[in-house]
């Protein structure tokens, strides 16, 4: 059987993370043996009396910026308790978009290190020597890279092999059914009992009990709910990746 995934978490607020992380799908997948994580709090590789893991920016302005030398240590040590190169992944508003793909890349990897941040930033020296991947969740302003980092870690454990339960994988399956089309379209609309609430009734296609008429007219749903919600998505392509157009 494969070695687990190993998943370091780097951070000031440590004990956010078992709560979530123990819960739902991720939790089953620890306890199956397919991931393991370990959460290292940086303000134990603080070298002074007070604990002082950041310090006020050099050429003025508000906030706080945390120092290279607990992070660096902290990375050092954990990076030392396994054999196996981490993929270093900085949480950071400055990075890279998270999109699925991205997910896969990670998820196909043995050990990732990921470091939430704090505070207005880090030091950028610190950041030149680790040299992360650097990698953020979305253009909206979070408080750190806790939640990003969460949110990381679930999109991959469940991606590893056996991760999702039968129902799960059977919901997978009639996904990929739908042919390689479906995989960057909305979902459709979904109904269940009772046939008639409220005044409103469930498409009659789906109770004809004709599978291709009902495959058929999900997948028409499918796209155009994307045109109407998320066009960019009908449209995507590596290089807007790389170069995103601004029309
Ligand atoms: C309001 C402070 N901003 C300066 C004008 C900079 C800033 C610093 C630190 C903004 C947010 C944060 C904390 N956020 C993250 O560390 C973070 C994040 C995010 O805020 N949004 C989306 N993805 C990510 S990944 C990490």
């Amino acid at each position: 059987m494969a070695a687990p995934l190993r998943i370091d978490i780097l951070t000031l607020f440590p004990d956010l993370f078992e709560p979530v992380l123990g819960s739902s799908i991720t939790g089953r997948a620890r306890q199956a043996g397919l991931v393991e994580w370990f959460v290292e709090d940086i303000r134990r590789y603080a070298d002074n009396k007070h604990n002082k893991v950041d310090d006020r920016p050099f050429g003025g302005g508000p906030g706080m910026v945390m120092m290279c030398q607990p992070l660096w240590d902290c990375v050092q040590d954990v990076e030392s308790r396994d054999e196996r190169p981490a993929t270093r992944i900085l949480l950071t508003p400055q990075g890279e978009p998270l999109r699925q793909s991205t997910v896969e890349e990670l998820a196909s990897e043995p050990r990732l290190l990921l470091i939430a941040g704090h505070y207005e930033g880090i030091d950028e020296r610190v950041i030149e020597k680790l040299n992360p991947r650097e990698i953020s969740v979305g253009d909206y302003v979070l408080s750190g890279g806790e939640i990003p980092a969460l949110a990381l870690v679930d999109a991959v454990v469940r991606l590893q092999p056996g991760a999702l339960g039968h129902a799960d994988s059977a919901v997978e399956d009639s996904f990929s059914q739908r042919g390689p089309d479906a995989e960057r379209l909305l979902d459709c609309p979904h109904y269940t009992r009772p046939r008639v609430w409220q005044d409103l009734e469930v498409p009659d296609i789906l109770l004809s009990g004709d599978h291709q008429r009902v495959a058929d007219w999900r997948l028409e749903q499918m796209k155009t709910r994307t045109r109407a919600r998320r066009p960019d998505l009908l449209q995507e392509t590596e290089d807007q990746h790389e170069h995103p157009a601004d029309t």
